[in-house]
């Protein structure tokens, strides 16, 4: 019975806190898509605004894990097979900045460019 009465406050509590950090996570970004299919990110070359704050949707279209990672951007993200995964980036300074699949290094390379 308190286990009951226990699930039956923490269950709302829940629902609040997942739809509060929705919105504070979901702001107003926009949202670029990044695809992995084959071991090769497509764009391999994807321009964004400059100083503002953008959000990455890495698409994995590949059966195997890739791991996206880029130095300069200082970003490192797991993203299963057949699965996707948000990256939060940014406001950043115009120029270019690499990431590769650490994964498939040889073949998975790509640049966000800011403008
Ligand atoms: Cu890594």
């Amino acid at each position: 019975m308190g286990r009951l009465i226990n699930n039956l406050i923490s269950w709302p509590l829940l629902i609040i806190s997942c739809v509060l950090s929705y919105n504070v996570i979901a702001g107003d970004r926009p949202v670029f898509v990044l695809k992995i299919k084959d071991h090769l990110f497509y764009p391999s070359e994807i321009e964004v605004p400059a100083r503002q704050k953008i959000k990455l949707l890495v698409i994995n279209e590949d059966p195997t894990a890739e791991e996206f990672e880029s130095y300069k951007l200082n970003r490192e993200k797991i993203i299963l097979g057949n699965r996707r995964a948000i990256i939060f980036i940014g406001p950043l300074k115009s120029g270019s900045y690499p990431f590769f699949g650490e994964f498939n290094m040889s073949t998975a390379q790509g640049t966000l460019i800011a403008k």
